[in-house]
């Protein structure tokens, strides 16, 4: 089942009329928030969205090889156990089309559409503090007012497009994977080239290489990848899922990461090395991100995060044939799992077969995009495809696309100069009445995340819940709040070897003159909630709530 284009339905609603919430994005995030406050708190809100169909960061990551690296059981909504029973997983890891057509599912069954503006994109949004009221314009210059403003925009969904001298002359095509066409690409006797090994690079040059005539790929930095093992989910498999969804929920929200299976208490360095590597020879065995669970020092420890390298490297080197290329996918710069670490499906194979090589642009780096093609320092590449899966401007790059104006008029942007600074990664001072899903400052990314999504929804639901039950108008929090919880998400980091991966986007060092500082919250995100659960029952620490 396509989602159907869905037409704005009330382009006759009266601009005036305050709204009480108005939502950015309508993706896992905001589709939830709109159902919360709709539905559990009977307020006036509207989603804003710039695409034409729910999905959010699914409806524009549709590049080949597409798919959630979550195992499809536990990326869903657990609010209800309605949804989850109605709704069935085809594959271990879900498909982007089967993602945005769930998404499409749970619209219905809730009946969201209906509160929705797509093809609408927010131009600005002004705090106006006599009114106590945010001003919303969009980039037709209509206007809307609403007491809360609530981004919902995702953390990967501003495209960064390395700019590379010459990269308007190319005459073939072009994609960046985030921004991908609605139309195939067709591959089939095409020379392709593919920047980027970043997760989405890992998914996508297995299957550009079925079809392509030949695929080069660009490596700027060696990457880890533990197979996924991908396949259809059994019948039994989909009925143990119905039936323990209160298990399975209880295990994602007791973990450190959201997702539906434990860390290992172990210490990789208490095992001899024939142990360990029986232990990693399990985990390898079994795929996916559970890789990551199997010592639970591998993001503390380097001496402990080096037995890890060591056999991933070892795994490579017996896969890929030729000792060259195995070479240059193994010449790591940072520790395992420092960056996000990817799983695949055949992405080592692919490199025996003859239509693929790797280019290592550290030894050989990119000097520019031409009419016919690529040029590095050493050699010049005929193609007929770029294809740029270089990430994105993480975290902040959405929210900052919008200008957003606070107190006194004091913009977003300025205040975030020197690095996002939040409280919980939900607010910033000087901002009142304005939530950030799964902002900066929070676990996001480092989770599955749904399990992000939700905590704050219903955070961020129950806080509103609060103001209109005791009289509240306004919430806001201080700068002590923000400079402490930064402080906090800074030592909580440094604790960790995550810091050390040099062009992580976690740490904003992907994106020329961003500022370096490390962006999610990595204290894990069970300790999390309670801080949060902590927060609302003091009666809002950190926030100065006003009639
Ligand atoms: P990532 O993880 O940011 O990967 C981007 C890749 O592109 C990575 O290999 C980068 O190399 C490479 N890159 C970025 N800029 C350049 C330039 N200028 N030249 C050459 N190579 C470059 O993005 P993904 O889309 O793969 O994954 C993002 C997340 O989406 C992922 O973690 C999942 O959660 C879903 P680098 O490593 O920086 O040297």
């Amino acid at each position: 089942m396509e989602s159907k284009k869905i037409k704005n339905n009330f382009k006759g609603i009266d601009h005036n009329s305050d709204l009480d919430a108005i939502i950015i994005g309508a993706g896992f995030s905001g589709l939830y928030q709109l159902h919360c406050l709709r539905e559990r708190l009977k307020l006036k809100v509207k989603i804003f969205e710039t695409a034409p169909e729910v999905g959010g960061t699914w409806y524009f990551n549709r590049y080949p090889g597409a798919r959630c690296d979550s195992l499809s059981h536990s990326y869903s909504y657990y609010f209800s156990d309605q949804l989850l029973k109605e709704w069935e997983w085809t594959e271990r890891y879900p498909q982007q089309p089967e993602v945005l057509r769930y998404l499409d599912f749970v619209s219905e069954k809730l009946d969201l559409k209906r509160d929705i503006y797509f093809e609408t994109r927010i131009q600005n949004a002004r705090y106006n503090s006599g009114k106590n009221l945010w001003y919303i314009k969009t980039e037709t210059g209509d206007e809307y007012r609403a007491t809360f403003l609530i981004t919902a925009v995702g953390c990967l969904s501003s495209a960064n497009i390395p700019d590379i001298p010459g990269r308007d002359d190319f005459s073939g095509n072009c994609y960046h994977t985030g921004e991908w066409p609605h139309e195939a690409v067709n591959f089939k006797g095409k020379r392709v080239g593919l920047i980027g090994t970043g997760s989405t690079g890992i998914q996508a040059t297995p299957v550009i290489a079925e079809s392509a005539k030949h695929l080069t790929v660009f490596q700027r930095t060696a990457n880890y990848s533990i197979p996924a093992y991908n396949g259809p989910l059994d019948e039994e498999f989909k009925q143990y899922v119905k039936e323990n969804i209160s298990s399975i929920r209880a295990v994602m929200h007791s973990s450190v990461n959201g997702h539906p299976f434990l860390m290992s208490d172990r210490l990789a360095l208490n095992f001899s090395s024939q142990e360990r590597k029986q232990l990693y020879e399990e985990a390898w065995k079994n795929g996916g991100l559970q890789f990551r669970g199997v010592f639970k020092d591998l993001i503390t420890d380097k001496e402990a995060n080096n037995t890890a390298v060591e056999f991933i490297r070892g795994k490579i080197k017996e896969i890929v044939k030729n000792p060259e290329t195995a070479k240059k996918l193994t010449n790591f710069d940072h520790p395992f799992a420092s960056k996000r670490p990817p799983i695949d499906t055949h992405y080592f194979e692919t490199y025996n077969r003859d239509n693929v090589s790797l280019i290592d642009i550290r030894e050989d780096p990119i000097k520019s995009i031409t009419k016919k093609g690529l040029e590095t320092q050493l050699r010049s590449f005929d193609l007929d495809i770029i294809v740029f899966a270089t990430g994105f401007d993480a975290m902040t790059g959405t929210i900052l696309g919008i200008d957003i104006f606070g107190r006194d008029g004091i913009a977003l942007k300025d205040v975030w100069s020197e690095g996002p600074k939040t409280y919980l990664g939900l607010q910033v001072c000087g901002f009142p009445n304005f939530f950030t899903i799964t902002g900066p400052g929070s676990p996001s990314v480092l989770t599955n995340m749904p399990v992000a999504i939700e905590q704050h929804v219903e955070w961020i639901t129950d806080c509103i819940k609060h103001m209109r039950e005791k009289n509240f108008s306004k919430i806001e929090t201080t700068n002590d709040a923000v400079d402490e919880w930064v402080g906090h998400v800074n030592d909580m980091a440094n604790k960790t070897l995550l810091p050390e991966a040099e062009h992580s986007w976690y740490l904003g060092a992907n994106i020329p003159g961003k500022p370096r500082v490390f962006m999610p919250y990595i204290g894990g995100m069970a300790n999390y909630r309670e801080k949060c659960v902590d927060v609302a029952e003091s009666g809002y620490k950190g926030f100065i709530l006003s009639p």
